[in-house]
C-alpha cells in the first residue's frame, strides 16, 4: 500500500509520497512538482472554495467575473461548474470537478510509484466548516480514494515541523510553542502549537480566508488598467483575455519584485487591438498601492496569539509558509510582531503536502514511522438545541467551544419518553466563513418511556471527527436493571480506528451540565447493570450531496476514467499513423532513397499525401479500430515494396531489415 499526502491548493497542489528514505513530492508529466489540473486544454483552478456553498452565495457571485470558466446553479442550489469534457460543455458539481482533480493527482501518484493509490490524507484550510469538509470528502470518494485524514493546513506544516525535531521537550517539561504561518494564493491562516517529544497539540488557530497572493495580483492588474487607460486608450476591463494575460504578468511582476527593490518593467506585445504595452513598478510603490491588504496580516496574528494565552517571548520560533510569504514586507511585519524574525526552516511550498504524506504514513499499518500524536482544535463554537418541555420551550447546549481538543466524542444524558430532535449548528454567526450557521438536523429514533411510565435516559454521543466533522454519532437508550444504584456508568464505547478523547455531559430536563472524564472516574464504581438499546439515528446535514446522487457520481467518474482511456488510445492510434507517414516519407528522402525506383517513390508519396489528407478530413475523428485498421493497411504496401526492392540484396541485409520495420 502507498502512503500519500496532498495539498490541495487554491492555486497550487503538491503531492508527496513516504518512500523507505523518506518523503519526496512527485512531479507529474511536464516534471513540475506543483500539479496544475487541466480540463480539456483549459486550466482549471480556484474552484476549492466553491465547495459546500451554494450558487447564491456572496462568495460564489463575488468570485464569477474573475473566472476563465462558468458557473451554473444546479437544481439543488449548489455552485456547478462547467467543464468542457470530450468535446462537449458540460456541468459538473463541485464535487465531481475536484474528483476529477484527485484522479489526475492519483494517476500521476500511481504512475511515479508504479502501485496503485488508494489511501491518503488530503489537506484542507482550518476554517473550513462542515458543509464544506463533507464535501470534499465526498470528492475523495467519487475519486476512490480512501482518505484516512482531512488534516488543517497549518496543522500539516505542524507535523512537517516537528516529527524530525530530536530535541523537542520532554512530556513533563514545558511545552516547546511555534507559531507557523501559512499564506497562499487565496487565504492567510495562522496556528500556535505547542509541542513536546512525540507529540502536537494545537492551541489556537486564527484566519483571513480572503487574504491571498491573489490580492496582491489583483491590486497590479487594477493598476495598469487604469495607465493603460489614459496612456492608451484600452479599455482592458472588458476583454477577459486581455485581464488573463495582465494577471500571469503582474503575478510574475509580483515575484519578482520579492527579490528586487528597484524599477522592474512590464512588458506585453500585441496585448489589444495590436498595441504593444508597457509599464513599470518598484517595490515601495508595490508596498504602497497594497496597503490596505498587509494592514490585514495582523489581526490574526494578535487573534491566536491572544487564544494562545501564550506571551510572545514564550514562542519559540515562527514559522512560514506558503507562496505569498516570499513577499518581503509580509514577513517584515510577521517578524515585527512576534518581536524575533521569521523562519524558512521548511519548504515553502511542499511543506503541507509532506505534513499529509507524514500523517498518511503514521495512520497507514503498511508504514512504519515514528509515533507522532496531533491534538488539533475546533475553529468555531458548537451547539445542540432540541425542543423541551421546561425552558421556554428549548433547550441548548454548546457542546464544543472555541479552540476545543478535536478529534473528540462526549456523551451527552437526555431524558426523554419519545423520539427527539437534535438541531447542530455554530454558535457564532459572526466569526464563521460561512453564510449558514446550521450543521445539521438529527432525529432520535425509537424512544420510549420506561416500563414504569417515567422517562428513559437516552445516552446521545456527538462527534468531531478526525476529518474535523460533527455528528450526533450514535444514541441508546439506558434501561436500568431491577435493584440498581442510582449511578449509571456508560461503557465506554471504543471508538474503532482513532483514539478520541471523551468527557461525558448530561442535559437533565434540558439543563446541560459537565461531568468530565467519567471513565476514571467510574472505575472504581461498583459495576450496575443496565440494559442498553441502540437508536437510529436520521441525519440531515446541510448542503449535504444525496448519498444516491453521490453514488451515481462515483460509477460516473469510474465511467469517464475508462472513456479518458479509451480516448487517449485512439489518439495514440491515430498519431501511429500520423508518425508513420512522417517516417516514411523522410526515409523515401533519406536512407530509402537509393533502393527505390522513381515510380515506387512516387507511388509511396501519393499514398503518404491520401494518408494525410484523410486525417485531416475523414479520418479526424474516427474509432481507435479504423486507425490500427489504416496502419496495417499501410504496412503490407510498404513490406511488399522493400520485400521486391530487397530481393537482389539478400540476406546480408535482414538484419538492418527488421530493425528498420521495428
Ligand atoms: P491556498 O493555500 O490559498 O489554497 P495555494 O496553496 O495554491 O493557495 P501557494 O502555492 O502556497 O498557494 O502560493 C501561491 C501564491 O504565492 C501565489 O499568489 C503566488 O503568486 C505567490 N508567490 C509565489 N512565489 C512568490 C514570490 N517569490 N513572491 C511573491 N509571491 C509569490
Ligand atoms: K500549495
Ligand atoms: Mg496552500
Amino acid at each position: 500500500m502507498s502512503v500519500v499526502g496532498i495539498d490541495v491548493g487554491f492555486q497550487n497542489c503538491y503531492i508527496a509520497v513516504a518512500r523507505s528514505g523518506g518523503i519526496e513530492t512527485i512531479a507529474n508529466e511536464y516534471s513540475d512538482r506543483y500539479q496544475y489540473f487541466f480540463g480539456n486544454g483549459q486550466i482549471v483552478h480556484g474552484f476549492k472554495k466553491f465547495h459546500g456553498r451554494a450558487f447564491d452565495d456572496p462568495y460564489v457571485q463575488g468570485e464569477k467575473p474573475k473566472l476563465p470558466y462558468s458557473l451554473h446553479k444546479l437544481a439543488s442550489g449548489n455552485t456547478g461548474i462547467k467543464v468542457r469534457y470530450l468535446d462537449e460543455d458540460k456541468v459538473f458539481t463541485i464535487e465531481q470537478v475536484t474528483a476529477m482533480l484527485l484522479t489526475k493527482l492519483k494517476e500521476t501518484s500511481e504512475s511515479s510509484l508504479k502501485k496503485p493509490v488508494v489511501d491518503c490524507v488530503i489537506s484542507v484550510p482550518s476554517f473550513f466548516t462542515d458543509a464544506e469538509r463533507r464535501s470534499v470528502m465526498d470528492s475523495t470518494q467519487i475519486a476512490g480514494l480512501n482518505c484516512l485524514r482531512l488534516i488543517n493546513d497549518t496543522t500539516a506544516v505542524a507535523l512537517a515541523y516537528g516529527i524530525y525535531k530530536q530535541d523537542l521537550p520532554t512530556p513533563d517539561e514545558k511545552p516547546r510553542n511555534v507559531v507557523f504561518v501559512d499564506l497562499g494564493h487565496s487565504s492567510f491562516q495562522v496556528s500556535i502549537s505547542a509541542f513536546n517529544k512525540g507529540k502536537l497539540k494545537v492551541l489556537a488557530t486564527a484566519f483571513d480566508p480572503y487574504l491571498g497572493g491573489r490580492n496582491f495580483d489583483e491590486v497590479l492588474v487594477e493598476h495598469f488598467c487604469e495607465e493603460f487607460k489614459a496612456r492608451y486608450k484600452l479599455n482592458v476591463k472588458e476583454n477577459p483575455r486581455a485581464i488573463l494575460r495582465l494577471s500571469q504578468e503582474c503575478e510574475k511582476l509580483k515575484k519578482l519584485m520579492s527579490a528586487n527593490c528597484s524599477d522592474l518593467p512590464i512588458n506585453i506585445e500585441c496585448f489589444m487591438n495590436d498595441i504593444d504595452v508597457t509599464g513599470k513598478m518598484n517595490r515601495v510603490q508595490f508596498e504602497e498601492l497594497c496597503a490596505p491588504f498587509l494592514m490585514r496580516v495582523e489581526a490574526p496574528l494578535k487573534a491566536v496569539i491572544e487564544q494562545s494565552k501564550l506571551s510572545r517571548d514564550e514562542i519559540y520560533a515562527v514559522e512560514v509558509v506558503g507562496g505569498a510569504t516570499r513577499i518581503p514586507s509580509i514577513k517584515e511585519r510577521i517578524s515585527k510582531f512576534f518581536g524575533k524574525d521569521v523562519s524558512t526552516t521548511l519548504n515553502a511550498d511542499e511543506a503541507v503536502a509532506r505534513g499529509c504524506a507524514l500523517q498518511c504514513a503514521i495512520l497507514s499499518p503498511a508504514f512504519k514511522v515514528r509515533e507522532f500524536s496531533i491534538t488539533d482544535v475546533v475553529p468555531f463554537p458548537i451547539t445542540l438545541r432540541w425542543k423541551s418541555p421546561t425552558e421556554d420551550g428549548v433547550g441548548e447546549c454548546e457542546v464544543y467551544s472555541k479552540n476545543h481538543a478535536a478529534p473528540f466524542s462526549k456523551v451527552i444524558t437526555f431524558h426523554k419518553d419519545e423520539p427527539f430532535d437534535l438541531e447542530a449548528f455554530y454558535s457564532l454567526p459572526q466569526e464563521l466563513p460561512y453564510p449558514d450557521i446550521r450543521i445539521g438536523h438529527f432525529s432520535v429514533q425509537n424512544v420510549v418511556p420506561q416500563p414504569d411510565g417515567n422517562s428513559s435516559k437516552v445516552k446521545v454521543k456527538v462527534l468531531i471527527n478526525v476529518h474535523g466533522i460533527f455528528s450526533v454519532s450514535s444514541a441508546s437508550l439506558i434501561e436500568k436493571q431491577k435493584g440498581e444504584g442510582e449511578d449509571v456508568q456508560m461503557d465506554m464505547e471504543a471508538t474503532v480506528n482513532y483514539n478520541y478523547t471523551s468527557t461525558f455531559m448530561s442535559c437533565e430536563n434540558g439543563v446541560p451540565g459537565e461531568k468530565q472524564d467519567p471513565a476514571s472516574g467510574a472505575l472504581g464504581k461498583p459495576k450496575v447493570k443496565v440494559k442498553s438499546t441502540d437508536l437510529p439515528i436520521l441525519a440531515n446535514t446541510i448542503r449535504q450531496l444525496d448519498r444516491g446522487v453521490l453514488n451515481d457520481f462515483v460509477e460516473y467518474e469510474g465511467q469517464m476514467i475508462v472513456q479518458d482511456k479509451l480516448e487517449k488510445e485512439r489518439n495514440d492510434a491515430k498519431n501511429a499513423v500520423e508518425e508513420y507517414v512522417y517516417d516514411l516519407r523522410d526515409k523515401l528522402c533519406g536512407i530509402y532513397e537509393k533502393y527505390t525506383t522513381e515510380e515506387d517513390s512516387n507511388r509511396l508519396t501519393l499514398m503518404l499525401e491520401d494518408t494525410e489528407n484523410w486525417l485531416y478530413e475523414e479520418g479526424e475523428d474516427q474509432d481507435k479500430q479504423v486507425y490500427v485498421d489504416k496502419l496495417e493497411d499501410l504496412k503490407p504496401v510498404h513490406d511488399r515494396h522493400r520485400e521486391q526492392e530487397d530481393r537482389p540484396r539478400a540476406f546480408e541485409e535482414m538484419g538492418k531489415k527488421i530493425q528498420l520495420y521495428m
